[in-house]
């Protein structure tokens, strides 16, 4: 790899955590360019750092990538995180999308007023407890335990380990009906490149916060 990988986004997670815990599940160590101000913003697209004047960018074996599915799928095929063959990954692919769906709904959380947040959380908890994670709890029943897909390590753990935890934070009793949602959780955190990431001080970003709200909103001048 062509120098250390650098990552372009705000101090919290929204569409960058994923990519950290790609890197850091990789093995691959990389250093923050923390965007704060409008004029940082700005000056990136001036550069020509930003394809789409977007973030996330990530700069990494010579070039400046954006779209985050690009750079997931970048990162985990350099990782071999995509399965073995050509039938896994399509399973990886539908796995990791699934676990994103709930992700989007997730990431506006923190954006909404006050008032509104407690009825989209009951309705995210509806929807996960009812639509995904019984696909999830099947197919880890299935397969009797392990990795969502082969015998490896793949995206699709990464990133449903990503979501469970997240939601779990918001909602600790929801894993309480999916026995194997919790065997999951418990072997994939134990991981040693995962059990560290999970530590307090590793590159992990804290739920959104309006701190965090606020500088997007003025990055974005919205
Ligand atoms: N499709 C893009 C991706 O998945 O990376 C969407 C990226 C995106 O919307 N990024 C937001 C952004 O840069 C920040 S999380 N918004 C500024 C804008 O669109 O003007």
């Amino acid at each position: 790899m062509s120098g250390k990988v650098k990552i372009y986004y705000f101090n919290g997670r929204g569409r960058m955590e994923s990519i950290r815990w790609l890197l850091a599940a990789a093995g691959i160590e990389f250093e923050e360019e923390i965007l704060e101000s409008r004029e940082q913003y700005l000056k990136m697209i001036k550069d020509g750092l930003l394809m789409f004047e977007q973030v996330p960018m990530v700069e990494i074996d010579g070039m400046k990538l954006v779209q985050t599915r690009a750079i997931l799928n970048y990162i985990s095929a350099k990782a071999g995180f995509q399965g073995k063959d050509m039938k896994e990954k399509v399973l990886v692919d539908m796995y990791v999308e699934g676990a994103r769906d709930i992700g989007d709904m997730l990431l506006p959380l923190q954006f909404l007023p006050a008032e509104d947040r407690e009825n989209s959380l009951k309705n995210i908890r509806k929807i996960a407890c009812n639509r995904y994670y019984p696909v999830f709890e099947k197919v880890l029943r299935e397969k009797g335990g392990g990795f969502l897909v082969g015998n490896a390590l793949t995206q699709a753990d990464l990133q449903l380990l990503e979501i469970i935890i997240m939601v779990d934070e918001r909602m600790p009793d929801i894993l309480k009906d999916f026995p194997h949602l919790q065997e999951f959780k418990a072997l994939i955190s134990a991981l040693p490149q995962i059990h560290a990431f999970l530590q307090p001080g590793s590159q992990r970003k804290f739920m959104p916060d309006d701190n965090y709200v606020n500088t997007v909103r003025k990055v974005f001048n919205r």
